[in-house]
């Protein structure tokens, strides 16, 4: 699999571990989403981390060469980084993506592709549509533009050269070992830091929350049962708004719930995302076990509170970033 060392990559790792008999192969370049203390406790004889570039073709090439299926979640994923500095999105998110195919259409390897619900665009605040496997794709930011490319460079192997390849679009994953660049994270370690949560314009956009593990079980049921050439959207009913999230952090990291700052809104910001994912359910018999967004963020606090090491390197850094925009 690519993307092993990220958020999603290294909790899709422990849970293959923890569920299926499989051993995972992870090539993972170590950018600077990356954290090599996600994998690190994990048994040597079940996951080896290769420290490569997806768009290296000859590294790519061999390991393909030696995998029964690739599982790919490699991608720059910040869409706030996207927009200051497009380019390695461009490198990354579509050369990537296409070197990955050119190996498995060379050695005739099914193929997982990892993509988000943002390459739908965006729904109306007050509008009751979701978005489902038939919604046209119209991403906005240069993050989505080209994980939308490369979902379709995957459906156009399929179509020309026959891969056999899935496809699976999340929405907004919540869980431990997150990037403390992303919502969630960020806001917990801003409480547990000593300042205040920074939610963007008026807090009124929407994201439809999935933990992590949820999404997991989803892409392994795609693995097992999907069907090749499709997509599949993975959600779990989870939408809420941002102000609503900064709020239920703060009263169960025991704070005021107005002790938070509104700061500049992002540019092109979506409203809201939405996702059906009645297909996966019926399909393939898929379901999420964390019902409660509320218990899953407790959990997800209780985790950054227990594990600073893991992040407090990562945020001075990212805080820096933040600040060129006054974000
Ligand atoms: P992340 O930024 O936490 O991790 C990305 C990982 O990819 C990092 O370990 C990084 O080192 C690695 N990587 C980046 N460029 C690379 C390259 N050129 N070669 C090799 N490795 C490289 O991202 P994430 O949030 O875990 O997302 C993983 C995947 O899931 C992405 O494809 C993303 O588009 C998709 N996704 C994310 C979400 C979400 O809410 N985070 C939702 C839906 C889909
Ligand atoms: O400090 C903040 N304050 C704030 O209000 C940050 C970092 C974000 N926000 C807002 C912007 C979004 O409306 O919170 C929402 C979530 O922001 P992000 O965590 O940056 O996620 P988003 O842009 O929705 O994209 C995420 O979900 C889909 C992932 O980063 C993508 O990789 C995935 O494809």
């Amino acid at each position: 699999m690519t993307g092993g060392a990220g958020f999603i990559g290294s909790n899709f790792v422990r849970y293959v571990l923890e569920h299926t008999e499989h051993s995972v192969v992870v090539l993972d370049a170590l950018t600077y989403a990356a954290n090599p203390a996600s994998l690190e406790d994990l048994p040597a004889d079940r996951c080896r981390l290769v420290v490569g570039n997806i768009c290296d073709g000859p590294l790519v090439d061999r390991l393909v060469g030696e995998a029964d299926v690739v599982v790919h979640l490699a991608a720059e994923s910040h869409n706030d980084n996207s927009l200051a500095d497009p380019m390695p999105f461009v490198h990354t998110n579509l050369v990537g993506t296409y070197t990955i195919l050119e190996a498995v259409r060379r050695h005739g390897v099914r193929l997982h592709h990892v993509s988000t619900d943002e390459v739908f665009g965006d729904l109306e605040l007050d509008d009751l549509a979701r978005f489902t496997e038939s919604t046209p794709y119209q991403p906005s930011s240069p993050y989505s533009a080209t994980k939308a490319g490369s979902d379709l460079l995957v459906r156009a192997w399929v179509r020309s050269y026959g891969i056999t390849a899935t496809l699976s679009n999340c929405s907004n994953n919540y869980g431990p070992r997150q990037h403390v660049e992303k919502f969630i994270p960020r806001q917990i370690t801003q409480v547990l830091s000593g300042a205040r949560p920074r939610l963007y314009g008026t807090g009124a956009n929407v994201r439809d929350w999935i933990h992590v593990d949820d999404h997991s079980s989803g892409v392994l049921a795609v693995i097992d049962g999907g069907r090749s050439g499709e997509t599949y959207l993975i959600g779990a009913d989870g939408e809420r708004d941002n102000r609503t999230v900064v709020e239920t952090i703060l009263r169960l990291m025991d704070r005021p719930e107005d002790g938070y700052d509104l700061v500049p809104d992002r540019p092109g910001h979506d409203l809201r995302y939405a996702i059906d994912s009645t297909r996966l359910r019926t399909e393939l018999g898929w379901a999420p076990r964390f019902t409660s967004f509320e218990d899953g963020l407790a959990d997800t606090i209780a985790w950054y509170r227990a594990n600073e090491p893991w992040w407090r390197a990562q945020k001075a850094e990212a805080e820096a970033r933040y600040a060129r925009t006054g974000q």
